[in-house]
């Protein structure tokens, strides 16, 4: 279950657990999604002149969370803000609307864009407006196949519907952006640090080479 509420100026000193951003074609519903993830409803009119930026407070597998949440505006396709975005969020929901073929084509674009920054950053896929099947213009299937292929996780849901699609795939984000920080922890600690260093002296005296304190090869 998903509780949300907005910071408030006492919690804002807080540290950031996640940073989500939304990306996609105009229209798609992305201010639709983040407003439903935030506040269980659905207004039906955004104002997408501008990026809205949300810091709020969730409860996720009951361990209480900070995330920041960036809605963008219009002009934020391009190559240079989208590898900003990329850069900054620790999770990346791509958009696109089950009623618009361009915006479906528009996803494989920008995940060439966000290519380069994929080790770090989490990459899921959702396909909005599934209330609308009457006009539906990307199959389920041929969408699910394109986020497998590009090693993502898949939702279809509809914002206008219920929040139950987007808060699996808000859980499902911050799950495995949790998971990535961790497993970065770890391969920063000193133990595996050790191991590692432990295994090229072993290799080097093996060959009758040395170290110097520095790390140098002393041949
Ligand atoms: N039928 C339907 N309409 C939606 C849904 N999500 C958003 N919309 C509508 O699509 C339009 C664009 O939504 P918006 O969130 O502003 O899109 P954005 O430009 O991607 O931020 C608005 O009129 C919304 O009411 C949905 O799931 N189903
Ligand atoms: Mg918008």
């Amino acid at each position: 279950m998903t509780s949300t509420r907005m910071l408030t100026r006492r919690d804002s000193y807080k540290q950031t657990d996640a940073k989500f951003a939304l990306l996609g074609a105009r229209n798609v519903g992305k201010s639709a999604i983040a407003v439903r993830f935030l506040t269980k409803r659905f207004i039906g009119e955004y104002d997408s002149s501008q990026d809205s930026t949300y810091q709020f407070n969730s409860t996720i597998d009951e361990e209480q969370v900070n995330l920041e949440i960036i809605d963008p505006g219009p002009e934020s396709r391009n190559e240079q803000t989208v590898g900003s975005r990329a850069i900054w969020a620790d999770g990346l929901i791509l958009v696109y609307s089950i009623t618009d073929r361009k915006s479906f084509e528009e996803i494989q674009h920008l995940h060439n864009l966000i290519d380069p920054f994929k080790q770090k950053t989490v990459v899921i896929i959702f396909g909005n407006k599934s209330d609308l099947e009457h006009k539906r213009q990307v199959p389920e299937k041929e969408a699910a196949s394109l986020a497998e292929k590009l090693q993502c996780s898949f939702f279809e849901g509809s914002a206008s519907e219920g929040h139950t699609k987007i808060s699996e795939a808000f859980h499902e984000l911050y799950k495995e952006v949790a998971k990535r920080k961790k497993e970065r922890k770890v391969s920063l600690s000193p133990r595996p640090l050790r191991n590692a260093l432990g295994k090229v002296f072993r290799r080097n005296s093996s060959k009758n080479l040395l170290l110097s304190p520095s790390g140098a090869l002393i041949t």
